[in-house]
């Protein structure tokens, strides 16, 4: 579950990032322009009969690569306008009544107080044990996750999911630890098309060509595993593909440059060299975290470029979670003060792992 930045810094870090994209897409548009405009200034369609002075010898690879640029210009106008405008906006349905947790469930101190906690200065370590304990959090998250995975498809509801997930922590003798965070009314965090995050479980049906983040945190023997997946729901758009499969690879990429004595700084720079390649934006509004004991504690972990200070230390444990979007990395925030979706409405994805620092990496901790 990502920790939202403060208010009144994310409100000017999202003008900067609005500026930001914009300027990126200028800069890609015209780099793209660069590189397909000749094809298309010496291609047949373009040229009319008066203009047609000696015979155009059209080759098959000149051909090809017309309709290679064409096909990326329809995509573009598709991102654009097309993809996100087809879709009907995303409606809140009907959330049902919290589901009950048995008494000999442990549960975090936050679930008593309704109040939403501030985020933790203490950094969290662990000896042996204590990643043992990460380990088993990590492991069921990362299970719950998998099978909440199979359950998506057109129809079913978003709330039939949390219904599943938090029967499966439950079993597990593990508490769904969103539930009751701040007031988060169900066990799991279920982000559809446009919404960027924390999204609450509802009666809404799941629709052919939706995409759904479903993000899982458990809380086991007193330690929280944190993990979240972006899944498609039957025939998605090749947009909307591509986003999420590029959010993925920003994960993966982010926890590369991880290890003992690494710059924090490096995962949002290698995190938005990789979706400036493609003309996604990165949200800074939304942050991964120090988990353990503690559900959100420092390092805040930004996606985007920034100039954070400080580095990794072996044995720390920490959220990567980037949210990738086609359009505006700008967002509102729904009446129930948690779901966040594109000012735009234009998809997002995102995707998340719990990591844990060692002399030489990182290990993923919510791997199954
Ligand atoms: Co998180």
């Amino acid at each position: 579950m990502a920790f939202s930045a403060s208010l009144p810094q994310s409100s000017s870090l999202s003008t900067k990032s609005s500026q930001f994209s914009c300027s990126l897409h200028t800069k890609l548009s015209s780099s793209s322009a660069l590189l397909f405009g000749t094809p298309i200034h010496v291609c047949p369609t373009f040229i009319s009969k008066a203009n047609f002075v000696k015979p155009l010898v059209v080759n098959g690879k000149r051909v090809s690569g017309l309709e290679e640029a064409m096909r990326i210009k329809r995509e573009r106008e598709l991102r654009t306008s097309g993809a996100s405008k087809r879709r009907p906006p995303l409606r809140r349905g009907k959330v049902s009544q919290q589901l009950p947790v048995p008494d000999h469930i442990p549960k975090p101190p936050y679930v008593e107080t309704k109040v939403l906690p501030e985020i933790s200065s203490e950094f969290q370590m662990h000896d042996a044990e204590g990643v043992a304990k990460m380990r088993a959090a990590g492991e069921l998250a990362a299970r719950v996750l998998e099978y909440a995975g199979t359950l998506v498809r057109p129809s079913v509801t978003t709330n039939e999911i949390d219904k599943a997930v938090h029967q499966m922590i439950i079993d597990a003798g593990a508490y769904p630890s969103p539930l009751g965070y701040g007031g988060f009314p169900k066990s799991v965090c279920t982000s559809v098309n446009e919404c960027m995050c924390h999204g609450i479980p509802d009666s809404r049906q799941l629709q052919d060509g939706d995409i759904i983040n479903i993000d899982v945190t458990v809380y086991l023997n007193g330690y929280h595993g944190d993990t979240s997946k972006t899944f498609f729901c039957g025939d998605v758009s090749g947009a909307m593909q591509r986003l999420v499969k590029v959010t993925e690879e920003c994960l993966y990429k982010g926890i590369d440059v991880c290890r003992d004595g690494a710059l924090f700084r490096k995962i949002g720079k290698r995190i938005s060299e990789h979706a400036e390649k493609f003309g996604f934006g990165v949200v800074d509004r939304f942050v991964g975290h120090g988990v353990g004991t503690i559900f959100h504690s420092e390092p805040l972990i930004f996606h985007h470029r920034n100039d954070k200070s400080g580095f990794m230390v072996e044995g720390q444990t920490f959220t990567i979670e980037p949210i990738l979007t086609l359009g505006s990395t700008e967002c509102i925030t729904w009446e129930d003060n948690w779901t966040t979706l594109t000012a735009d409405g234009s998809p997002a994805a995102q995707f998340e792992h719990t990591i844990l620092i060692t002399k030489t990496g990182a290990e993923i901790l919510t791997k199954c």
